[in-house]
């Protein structure tokens, strides 16, 4: 694959997008419910996503498109170009924030992430990495990332697992919690990778994310020296999605070994 070509037009895409979303902010916007009534899902988030699928069948006919709103049941064939969609990443946000979501995208070529980009939309920072290139935000580069103690860093989690839920004994999580400087959440997951790459936040937690919540964001990291695997130490699911426990080096080891057992 063309890699430079193929990051030329997904970043201009990413920002015509952006500025479709920005522009919506003047419009009334219809507002759905998915599996329960905090799962939101709006027009926006369905048209961005057929902008980017016209865009890619337009200019790349053979790469194939996994986005959230599409709602195949699952998608096992991963050979060739396939492009990871999340067409509006935190859009409980977008709707009652007009802020702090992004678009993600992954492009992977047999199953091995190549591009990543993530366009946190209001902040106009768009990060974006290739595989073996490195990874920037609006063309600066990262540096690697450098090791911390887990008293010095600051944890990316959603207050929903350390209260009382069915994915996680919030037992396991609280001596975490206590013991790191800080904890935040910027409810888009998109966004909270790329804050590990960039090194604003030391690591991110989080029990339960689909495939085009991180497709993006591991390609960033994995430019950095960052650390992503589920929070069971394994390789992420690519088709079902999976938790996702992503660090700075080093950190992996101290929170697996002293907080989580493994
Ligand atoms: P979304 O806004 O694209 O739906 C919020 O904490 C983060 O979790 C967002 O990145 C959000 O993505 C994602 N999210 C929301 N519902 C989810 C679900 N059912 N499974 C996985 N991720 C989800
Ligand atoms: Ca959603
Ligand atoms: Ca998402
Ligand atoms: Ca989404």
């Amino acid at each position: 694959m063309d890699r430079k070509k193929i990051d030329t037009y997904a970043k201009a895409w990413v920002k015509e997008a952006g500025e479709r979303l920005k522009k919506s902010f003047s419009e009334e916007l219809t507002i759905e419910t998915k599996s329960n009534r905090n799962d939101l899902v709006t027009n926006l988030d369905k048209e961005i996503e057929l902008f980017f699928r016209h865009k890619i069948a337009e200019t790349f006919s053979d790469h194939k498109v996994v986005g959230e709103e599409a709602m195949e049941a699952n998608y096992s064939n991963v050979s060739g170009v396939v492009w990871i969609i999340d067409p509006i990443d935190g859009t409980m946000n977008f709707v009652h924030q007009q802020r702090n979501f992004a678009i993600s995208i992954g492009i992977y070529e047999d199953g091995v992430g190549q591009i990543g980009l993530i366009y946190d939309v209001i902040h106009d920072e768009l990060y974006h990495a290739i595989k073996g290139e490195g990874a920037f935000m609006n063309e600066q580069r990262l540096p690697m990332l450098e090791e911390v103690e887990v008293s010095d860093m600051i944890l990316s989690i959603n207050a929903t697992w350390i209260g009382e839920n069915n994915r996680i004994d919030p037992s396991i999580l609280t001596p975490l919690v206590r013991d790191v400087r800080g904890t935040r959440s910027y409810g888009s997951a998109a966004i909270e990778l790329a804050y590990v790459a960039a090194g604003r936040t030391d690591a991110y937690m989080t029990m339960r994310l689909a495939p085009w919540d991180f497709a993006g964001g591991v390609v960033l990291l994995q430019e950095v020296g960052g650390e992503v695997t589920t929070m069971d130490n394994q390789p992420l699911d690519f088709v079902n999605g999976s938790s996702l426990f992503a660090s700075k080096p080093g950190l992996h080891k101290q929170i697996n070994e002293t907080y989580l057992g493994k």
